[in-house]
């Protein structure tokens, strides 16, 4: 999957990519039915709440070892349509995962993320720069009402932000304050919304800035995310390193594998 250069120049200036159904329902299924087939794994990968301790997020699918392996996630991890993707937009071919995970927000109590950017944390990690992107893939249908992603566009171009620690928020990460976003967003044009059909794909820089609302919708919203970093740009040590499964030590570049896995690997035992 080649990107144009009409996408490239928007991914520069926007920091971002959508693209609508790029996964087909068949490849959901199968990376809907592994979710939830992982969901139910005891791992110290995957973070619940509730009483119900439903999983919220889970992390390190794609690798071929440990407790959240999964051969569909691997797959999709190497295809041509993230780990191609993000090569092109990144411009270089070694690339590792920082980590993968699924976010899974719950019907009716799943909420919301407040507006952050990724290398707001991935820094305080030991990464250097900032040539790191993410792909989100959608694994239900996604709209405001259900708590799709948004988008800042071109915010990825002012740098790093000076995050905070918000231990509010259900996910307590490094966040980008009130202020501070309201004179953002009042300077960059409205926030594009990541939503449409299950299996459409959005591809973002690790400084655009991003938030999703609460899930208010009867149906829980589930998005898989691959973190990518170039490999000349893996961390450098620190002290209390995040564990493997969010801080990844597989450092090796990561290789393309033919585009067809999630299906074709779906049908071999585990
Ligand atoms: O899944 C979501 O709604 C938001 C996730 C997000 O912003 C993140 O993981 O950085």
């Amino acid at each position: 999957m080649k990107l144009t250069a009409a996408q490239r120049k928007q991914f520069a200036e926007e920091g971002y990519l959508i693209f609508p159904e790029l996964f087909s329902p068949e490849e959901v299924k199968v990376l809907q039915d592994e979710a939830g087939r992982v969901s139910k794994i005891d791992a110290a990968c995957i973070f619940r709440e509730g009483e119900s301790g439903q999983a919220k997020t889970m992390f390190r699918l794609h690798e071929s070892d440990g407790p959240t392996a999964s051969r569909a996630y691997r797959a999709a991890a190497r295809s041509e349509r993230v780990l191609g993707v993000a090569q092109q937009v990144l411009g270089d071919d070694a690339l590792y995962l920082h980590h993968c995970k699924v976010n899974m927000k719950a019907a009716i109590e799943g909420t919301a993320w407040p507006w952050h950017q990724d290398f707001g944390s991935w820094h305080l990690d030991g990464i250097a720069r900032p040539d790191m992107a993410t792909v989100a893939v959608l694994l239900n249908d996604a709209t405001e009402f259900s708590g799709c992603l948004h988008l800042l566009p071109g915010s990825h171009l002012e740098g790093r932000r000076n995050p905070y620690w918000d231990d509010k928020s259900a996910y307590k990460l490094w966040a980008v304050g009130p202020t501070e976003m309201r004179d953002m967003i009042a300077r960059y044009p409205d926030p594009v919304r990541v939503d449409g059909k299950a299996g459409t794909a959005a591809i973002f820089h690790c400084n655009l800035l991003h938030a999703s609302g609460h899930n208010l919708s009867a149906e829980d919203r589930w998005q898989a995310y691959f973190c990518f970093n170039t490999v000349k740009n893996r961390p450098a040590d620190v002290e209390n390193p995040r564990p493997d499964y969010v801080r990844s030590r597989n450092w090796e570049p990561m290789v393309l594998e033919a585009d067809n896995r999630i299906l074709a690997d779906s049908t071999v035992p585990a």
